[in-house]
């Protein structure tokens, strides 16, 4: 069977998740602790991070990136990665910017503030509230962003959903599951990301429970 090596609220693996999901191409997913250094992870991706994922062939792939471009290559059926020259330029640009610009300024962030300083790093300081401050301001500024976007289009890059909506979502759903996209300010935003939920694709990753750690209330609702 196909595997995706994840961690939970990572949102790197949750959009190769999606993509899987979006191509149909089954998979198991493994719950990888990666703060463990287990030897046979690390003889799949010596940076020790996720996702990899292993294909039939057992061909092993790393970086959510590298992977979508696999994936877009081995099973062409449903491309995501945009059609033409122009809009694929356009898909690569946004999913660059969530990877690295959102994941930096709000995603990963949080989740290093709010989780992985206390569970796996067992720092009990607490989250640093000068961070969150920040990360507060940061996300409005995305989802305006968002929202000016979908205003001009119907998905993120252009008139079709693409990796760009997949890497968006895929780094809001983990700031949804803490409770903290404040969706009411931002309601093209908003309206996008419930297209989004109401994909069959996404249900999977609705379903999520972190032990110990409950989503927001609404962030399993499809109207929220
Ligand atoms: N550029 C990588 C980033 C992957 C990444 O940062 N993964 C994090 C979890 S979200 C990780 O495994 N961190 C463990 C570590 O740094 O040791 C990708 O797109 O896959």
């Amino acid at each position: 069977m196909r595997t995706l090596y994840h961690y939970w609220l990572c949102p790197f693996s949750r959009k190769v998740r999606l993509i899987l999901a979006e191509k149909k191409l089954d998979f198991e997913l493994e719950a990888e602790r990666t703060w463990e250094r287990r030897p046979e992870f690390m003889d799949l991706n010596p940076a020790g991070k996720v996702p990899v994922l292993v294909d039939l062939n057992g061909t092993a792939v790393v970086d959510s990136m590298a992977i979508a471009e696999y994936l877009e290559e081995a099973y062409p059926e449903h491309l995501l990665i945009g059609t033409g020259l122009a809009h694929r330029a356009e898909v690569r640009r946004l999913a660059a910017w969530f990877d690295d610009k959102f994941a930096q300024e709000v995603s990963v962030s949080l989740v290093l503030e709010k989780i992985l300083k206390r569970n796996l790093y067992k720092d009990h300081s607490g989250p640093n509230s000068a961070v969150l401050r920040l990360i507060k301001t940061y996300i409005h500024e995305h989802l305006t962003y968002i929202s000016w976007l979908v205003d001009r289009r119907k998905w993120l890059a252009g008139d079709e959903f693409s990796l760009a909506d997949v890497t968006a979502a895929a780094h809001l759903s983990v700031v949804d599951y803490l409770g903290d996209v404040p969706w009411d300010k931002h309601e093209l935003a908003k309206d996008w990301y419930a297209r989004i939920k109401s994909r069959p694709t996404f249900r999977a990753l609705l379903s999520d429970r972190l032990p110990g750690i409950a989503p927001s209330s609404h962030y399993g609702d499809l109207d929220f």
